[in-house]
């Protein structure tokens, strides 16, 4: 299902696949490198990598996706994955509001491990579902960005990987040319016109960059955020 680029593949790029265990990210992969959706949840020791060549309006790029196991007890925090990353998603399941309660962690772990200045794209997974998640808020930052998709009905798979490839080759106007077209599970009925609004929703709703002075609980405070969840 993977597509093949006509043209010669000029970069590969590391991306690691972050997030608590059950939000999706091995389907994710596997929507893209095969078409298939697993109904089951088989969680994943150690990690699986998957490369995925994509074209781009500029280049043909290849992302070497790093699906690490969301559980620390299968092998999923392991330092020694995070070398040579280039960027990463960290996904969360828009109807666990535990797992995007996380992203902070996953964020923070990469960061430490990786630098500050890595592309990162917060995804929220399973948008086709409830949201059983309190508001969710994202703050500014260079290098962030922030989509939601649904790998069940097929819905905005490819946002991660158009925002990653912008971030990487610095190119704000980056579309991707050619991707697999994924088709929605059978006998699904997908509300893709409300998936849209709660995303742009989100994406309005952005916090201005924290300062170094600020004091996060005073912050939260002051902008009556006991009741969201801040994504970075
Ligand atoms: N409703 C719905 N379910 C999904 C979606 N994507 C994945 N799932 C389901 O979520 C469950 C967990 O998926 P996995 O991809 O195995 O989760 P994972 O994040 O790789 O989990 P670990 O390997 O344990 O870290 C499976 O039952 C999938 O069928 C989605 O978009 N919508
Ligand atoms: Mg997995």
């Amino acid at each position: 299902m993977a597509l093949k680029p006509s043209v010669c593949i000029q970069h590969t790029y590391k991306c690691l696949i972050l997030g608590d265990s059950g939000v999706g990210k091995s389907t994710f992969l596997r929507r893209h490198a095969t078409g298939q959706f697993e109904e089951e949840h088989v969680p994943t020791y150690g990690l699986n990598v998957h490369t995925l060549p994509l074209e781009t309006s500029y280049q043909a790029v290849a992302l070497e996706l790093w699906d690490v196991a969301g559980d620390a007890r299968h092998g999923g925090l392991h330092n020694g994955y995070f070398f040579y990353a280039t960027c990463a998603i960290i996904m969360f399941d828009l109807s666990s509001a535990s797992s995007a309660a996380s992203v902070a962690r996953w964020q923070r772990q990469f960061t430490e491990i990786c630098g500050k200045q890595l592309p990162v794209v917060v995804c929220g997974n399973k948008a086709e579902l409830k949201r059983m998640c309190p508001a969710l808020l994202y703050r500014q930052q260079p290098n962030f960005d922030y989509c939601e998709l649904s790998s069940r009905a097929a819905w905005n798979m490819e946002a991660p990987l158009e925002l990653l490839c912008r971030r990487l080759l610095r190119l704000k106007d980056l579309k991707l040319i050619s991707f697999p077209i994924l088709k929605p599970v059978k006998n699904g009925e997908f509300n893709v016109p409300r998936m849209q609004k709660q995303m742009d929703e989100v994406k309005k709703k952005m916090l201005p960059p924290r300062r170094m002075e600020d004091d996060v609980t005073e912050e939260l405070h002051k902008h009556d955020l006991k009741h969201h969840i801040i994504l970075n």
